[in-house]
């Protein structure tokens, strides 16, 4: 197994069985004879974690003891998917451990299906903040990820009738063995209230924020392992909960059930994570959420560095970065300025100048809908304080900076103020984190120029070097190593052991492209990859499909402008062609779709409806001999996407160009030998730069295409009217031919012409369908698409995480990293 183990840590096959034996007896308090798989699987962490606990200390002690500079991360969301693989993977005791197991009579594949997803997330942007976390722990940089720790996570999505059902996620319902509750470093918050202003003798002015509550913030840290034990860092997520006093007076007075009213209250603030993903849901609660989880964290940070440097604030900036990753922690700005100026007493000048040092902040979408902006009256009853000093970084940025520009523009300071006039007036949290951060970044090439030219252009005028280019990665350790052992195997004997660390070294296997034997070697590979998922859609959908069949697979959210009703459209137009000439025999081809919508977007719902009844009619269609399938796998998540991504011939990345930030599935994909199908979108323009055009299958309107036809004016009518085959497949959707709702299916194709098909589906119909039939062709052509699959996974080193830390690093961080050493 590729995921061989070097086992420096000196445990032996008999001393791993020894340990969890010994957890499960002396730990989770059962025997051999008796425990169920949930037992054994946590004497397994417990006996993984005597490992990683012992790695976290020699970390922090060495982190401790020279002072280091770190950066925290900020993110309300970090998807983190099953820890235990990859968990025992970087540790190098996961043969070990399958051994030790398979020695006691235990498959360590199933015991690690007993682990529930931590899905703290909604998609990409939590997701990446995962691969981050596992490069930062990798390259041994002093870090810190700060976030919430929500009892209900990503909604778990069952599929009833071909609709989208949502259930609560209680990943954490009999406790998670890899987390440990820190009561030593609980905080508490203040919120609501109102603001006094004193004048003292000297006729100086001060501020008294007298809150109405006080909210307990209390950290659940998860150890995040470095690949072969280099680091082990913190993940810190904070849940709320009441504090002593919050109802001691409402309980002496006999109000006890009032008083449980309040308490859950408080405990509702992390309780669910908004399901929305790009698009934002505009409640009380989740300002209260970001505030809540900011304000813990830079207390967290503010009483590890007076631990050594005692209130003196002179070298705050040299010791601290802080990444805001989107605009949920934007309010640290203001909470920092806020805890510096009121609680240390340090001048407005001078904690500005430390928090203009401090703050980074990345943006992850242009879409105007996810750049989140609060009413003033909702900061006026959570945070009056705040607020009086959001209204101060915005009076002194327009008068001083704006003025000093462009003076006497009031359109100028009408567009870039913090606050956005009207009649409900708003606090923009995209630009106050502009005005207060070094270094504001976007998530690939084009979306960063998009940023700098189209979202910030008087801002990147203003400043031209606060705007900079970080392009994601997705981490190898889980995105390959541990998710395609036969994969790893071939890069270890052609690259060496070291290309989890080292991405760039996979290019050894480029020579080999053409070579009949690897070629071989590489699809014989995929195919065993493709017989598991195979397996698992038959156990999950009940749909039998052919491994032998292209796989084409589009896994992320659900969203419009992700454009699965491109896809769709295209595959009604292949079983259109194939019911009209029986006699036709194409590839056979097997789509395999995973998404989750959010619970309040009616149209992607519909979709989502649409794809399972469409593909109930195809399945089960004997005219089209098994030519084509189409499968929705349900509850997609992080690790059925790792059952999926090395099965996957055909990877769809067919965004509108322009709307999406960069995509990481893409590169996951690739690097897993799938063929991009894709637009000039995201950071599919820098996968196919580095893997070959010619190896991709790009099709579609480009950035400026679609910025020209939006000018001209869009019609998707005349798309509709010109084209036969697309009228076909669009009328089709609203007849009665795959249900008996036909308004659900209906209302998709009032979207794309009543609706103005906002993200210009119909006009890229035609291209997408060429794009399709050379994918096919290449199919067929078993040389070519072998030698295509290898060029594309042996390319992908830009695209580790690895490299996307260090651009952090240098660009904006500015860290050093340190060995570990045993040193306690
Ligand atoms: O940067 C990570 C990821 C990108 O790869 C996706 O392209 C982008 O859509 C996603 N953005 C979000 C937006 N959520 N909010 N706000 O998830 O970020």
């Amino acid at each position: 197994d590729a995921r061989a183990d070097k086992n420096s840590l000196k445990l032996d096959v008999n001393v791993f069985k020894e340990k969890i034996v010994h957890h499960l007896r002396c730990t989770i308090g059962t025997s051999e004879k008796k425990a169920s798989k949930l037992a054994w699987w946590q004497a397994l962490v417990a006996t993984a974690n005597e490992l990683i606990f012992d790695r976290l200390t020699q970390t922090q002690y060495t982190h401790a003891t020279k002072d280091t500079r770190a950066v925290h991360y900020l993110s309300a969301e970090f998807l983190m998917g099953r820890l235990t693989v990859n968990n025992l993977v970087s540790l190098e005791v996961y043969n070990t451990a399958k051994s030790a197991l398979q020695e006691l009579g235990i498959d360590i594949n199933e015991l690690c299906e007993e682990e529930t997803d931590m899905a703290l997330g909604n998609g990409g942007l939590g997701r990446l903040a995962a691969c981050f976390m596992d490069s930062l722990a990798t390259l041994a940089y002093p870090s810190v990820g700060y976030g919430i720790h929500y009892e209900n996570g990503l909604f778990r999505q069952e599929i009833r009738e071909g609709r989208q059902i949502e259930r609560p996620d209680s990943w954490r319902e009999y406790g998670c063995p890899w987390e440990v509750c820190r009561p030593e470093s609980v905080q508490e918050v203040p919120i609501g209230g109102f603001v006094e202003t004193q004048t003292a003798p000297d006729g100086s002015i001060r501020k008294v924020w007298h809150p109405e509550h006080m909210i307990k913030g209390v950290p659940w840290d998860i150890p995040v392992v470095g690949f072969r034990g280099a680091s082990v860092t913190i993940l810190r997520l904070w849940e709320s909960r009441p504090t002593e006093s919050f109802n001691w007076d409402v309980f002496n007075a006999g109000g006890y059930v009032d008083a449980q009213n309040e308490k859950a209250a408080v405990e509702t603030i992390s309780k669910v994570l908004y399901p929305n993903d790009s698009t934002e849901a505009g409640k009380m609660l989740r300002l209260t959420q970001q505030y809540f989880f900011s304000s813990c964290s830079l207390r967290d940070i503010l009483r590890r560095y007076n631990r050594t440097h005692f209130h003196d604030y002179g070298e705050f900036a040299k010791k601290i970065a802080i990444q805001l990753n989107d605009t949920h922690p934007v309010i640290a700005i203001p909470e920092l300025m806020r805890l510096l100026v009121d609680e240390e007493g340090i001048s407005w000048d001078a904690a500005w100048e430390i928090v203009t040092e401090v703050f980074s902040y990345t943006n992850h979408t242009l879409l105007p809908e996810a750049l989140e902006k609060w009413p003033v009256y909702i900061f006026e009853k959570l945070l009056p304080r705040h607020l009086e000093i959001i209204y101060e970084i915005n009076y002194r940025f327009l008068n001083e900076v704006v003025e000093a520009k462009w003076s006497g523009d009031d359109e100028k300071k009408r567009k870039l103020s913090i606050i956005e006039e009207g009649p409900c007036k708003m606090v923009r949290m995209a630009n106050l984190a502009v005005i207060a951060s070094r270094k504001i970044n976007g998530v690939a090439e084009i979306h960063s120029k998009l940023v700098r030219e189209n979202l910030f252009p008087e801002f990147s005028t203003l400043w031209p070097d606060r705007f900079c280019n970080v392009t994601n990665g997705v981490t190898p350790r889980r995105w390959m190593l541990a998710c395609n052992p036969g994969l790893a195997e071939l890069y270890n004997e052609i690259a060496g052991k070291d290309w989890p660390l080292h991405l760039d070294s996979c290019a050894a296997l480029r020579p080999y492209a053409d070579d009949p034997q690897i070629q071989k070697r590489f699809m014989d590979i995929k195919f065993k990859n493709k017989v598991a998922l195979a397996a698992e859609i038959k156990k999950l959908c009940g749909v039998e499909v052919d491994p032998h069949a292209m796989f084409d697979v589009q896994i992320k959210r659900l969203h419009e402008y992700k454009r699965q009703h491109l896809n769709l459209l295209y595959i009604l137009h292949l079983y259109r062609k194939l019911l009209a000439d029986p006699a036709m025999r194409i590839v056979p081809q097997v789509f395999i779709f995973g998404a989750k919508a959010a619970p309040a977007y009616t149209l992607a719902k519909n979709i989502i409806y649409a794809i399972n009844v469409i593909g109930d009619k195809i399945n089960n269609d004997y005219r089209i001999r098994n030519q084509l399938k189409v499968v929705f796998m349900p509850n997609y998540r992080v690790s059925l996407a790792e059952k999926i991504i090395p099965a996957a011939d055909i990877s769809e990345q067919i965004s509108t160009a322009g709307y999406e930030a960069s995509g990481t599935s893409n590169m996951k994909f690739s690097m897993n030998g799938a063929l991009t199908l894709g637009t000039m979108d995201g950071a599919n323009i820098e996968i196919v730069a580095e893997a070959g055009v010619e190896n991709n299958f790009i099709f579609g309107m480009s950035v400026k295409d679609v910025q020209e036809l939006k000018a001209k004016g869009y019609n998707p009518w005349d798309f509709y009217n010109s084209n036969q085959d697309l009228r076909a497949v669009v009328d089709w959707l609203d007849s009665d031919f795959f249900t008996e709702d036909r308004q659900a299916l209906a209302s998709i194709k009032h979207s794309l012409l009543e609706g103005g098909d906002p993200y210009m589906v119909l006009a890229d119909f035609a291209s997408y369908c060429a794009a399709h039939k050379r994918a096919e062709e290449m199919y067929a052509d078993k040389a070519r698409w072998a030698h295509a699959a290898i060029m594309n996974s042996a390319s992908m080193g830009k695209f580790s995480s690895d490299r996307s830390i260090e651009d952090y690093v240098h660009n904006i961080w500015k860290l050093k990293n340190y060995e570990i050493k045993d040193e306690i």
